[in-house]
């Protein structure tokens, strides 16, 4: 009796199966094509490429496909310095390829380079004619030629790509990415995820060509191509679980240290690091060829995060500069400006005086004053491979890592921590900063003070009134 009435009933169910399953089928067969920008939730915490980008995917018959393009890009070292560089997709390092351990990708290299090229996966577990080593893997890939690789992840963790054909020059000129593959099981949440990738260069002075010939005089040091004060800081709120990621395929060895926190070394680009077998640190040694992946728990406040090679936080570095530490220029400075005019004596008392005529003092064109950035407290004096680690209340959560970059690119960015009354150190005599505000000293020569306005009688610049230390409420 009520089979008439159900039969209709399950004819329409029957009907809206079959919708369903023609509605799921267009969007698999690419009428809504699956890309990484319509996937709403990532199986993952995306990783910020401070100052770089995230390669977009396309899902096609279940590979998730990309495209590189090996290219010479002008970049941007800081602002004031830009370099011609080779990048991937305009950029270097290249944008950093993300995926999931058991997926499936496709990678189309094209290379609109003068000279042949082939991109290695580096660390990543593969056939052997995927490896990309132009020669022994594969036929080079030449000028104007597009190749498709293709392969299974069967691993998780940091691993690079980058060019091995005329490696010297290709990398040297900025040729690498991160490759990131995230665990299909993850241990544990990460609230924030940052990819750092190490290089040095060598651009002489006045010039936007970096030599790849140089072995290891290298003068300009940066964390992702950019060089302080052009590297975007790290932000967390206080408690959050941050990861930070380093690649290097540089020259150079580096201990990248970082403030007010002991961290853990969690993994390499050989994979995981038992947690059994994990020790604290606060500096992460790193060679050429090496990933280091360390994670915190992050603690407010405002934290360098530099290499601790002293020369390495520096931007222009010579090294044919006379040691002067202690050696009285007097009278040196005037002889010397006969011959070459704007000369400056400097370095008898360190570098700092250095750090302030950084402003006026403006080197070749193209070239960043050996150290810079502005603080809250006043010249920060570092520049090459140093950042900021901010942790502070309100550092906004961003959707996607394409936002972070949008919207904190400089050291400035993200604010100032709001350090708790009684927390900063600072003068036992609140007369001294009161009598040095009263002095105008020469922006030339620090040993021209007088309390009036006035000029210099060495070089005729103006007095400049010298910067009283900040008026701060007594705490
Ligand atoms: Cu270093």
């Amino acid at each position: 009796m009520n089979t008439r009435r159900l039969m209709p009933l399950g004819v329409t169910m029957l009907l809206i199966l079959v919708m369903g399953a023609v509605l799921v089928q267009r969007a698999v067969s690419g009428q809504t094509p699956v890309t990484s920008e319509t996937i709403k939730d990532l199986p993952y915490t995306p990783v910020v490429t401070l100052n770089g980008s995230t390669l977009p995917w396309t899902m096609v018959d279940g590979v998730k496909e990309f495209r590189l393009t090996v290219e010479e890009i002008s970049w941007e070292m800081a602002p004031g310095m830009r370099v011609k560089a080779w990048g991937y997709n305009g950029q270097t390092p290249g944008p950093t390829i993300e995926a999931v351990e058991g997926d499936r990708v496709r990678i189309y290299v094209t290379n609109k380079l003068p000279e042949p090229t082939a991109v290695h996966w580096h660390g990543v577990i593969l056939p052997s004619g995927m490896d990309g080593v132009a020669g022994l893997s594969q036929r080079p890939i030449p000028p104007g030629d597009t190749f498709r690789y293709e392969f299974e992840l069967k691993q998780h963790g940091t691993q690079m790509y980058h060019s091995h054909g005329d490696e010297m020059v290709q990398i040297g000129l900025g040729a690498m990415g991160f490759f990131i593959i995230h665990p299909k099981k993850p241990t544990h949440k990460i609230d924030r995820d940052y990819a750092i990738f190490l290089n040095e260069w060598f651009v002489q002075p006045g010039t936007a060509r970096p030599d790849p010939n140089v072995m290891t005089d290298f003068n300009i040091f940066t964390f992702n191509s950019r060089a302080f004060p052009g590297t975007a800081p790290l932000g967390a709120r206080p408690g959050e679980r941050v990861r930070v990621r380093l690649g290097h395929v540089g020259q150079d060895f580096h201990a990248i240290h970082m403030h007010g926190h002991s961290f853990k070394i969690v993994a390499t680009d050989g994979g995981d690091i038992p947690e059994t077998a994990q020790w604290p640190e606060t500096t992460v040694g790193i060679g050429p060829g090496q990933t280091r992946d360390y994670e915190f728990i992050a603690i407010p406040g405002d934290w360098a995060l530099h290499c601790h090679l002293r020369h390495h936080p520096m931007n222009a570095m010579g090294h044919d500069i006379p040691n002067v530490l202690g050696v009285s220029q007097a009278g040196v400075e005037e002889k010397i400006q006969a011959l070459v005019p704007g000369y400056m004596a400097m370095g008898e008392t360190g570098m700092h005086e250095h750090m302030q005529h950084a402003k006026h003092m403006a080197g070749p064109p193209n070239t960043l004053p050996m150290m810079g950035g502005q603080g809250p407290f006043g010249p920060i004096g570092m520049g090459g491979m140093f950042t900021v680690l901010k942790v502070h209340e309100d550092i906004p959560r961003f959707a996607t890592a394409a936002e972070y970059t949008e919207h904190v690119k400089l050291p400035d960015d993200l604010g100032w921590y709001n350090n708790p009354p009684g927390t900063v150190a600072e003068s036992i005599n609140p007369e001294f900063g009161k009598q040095q505000a009263a002095a105008y000293v020469c922006p030339m020569h620090p040993e021209v003070r007088q309390t009036q306005p006035g000029s210099c009688p060495k070089c005729g610049m103006a007095l400049e009134r010298e910067a009283a230390a900040p008026e701060q409420p007594h705490q």
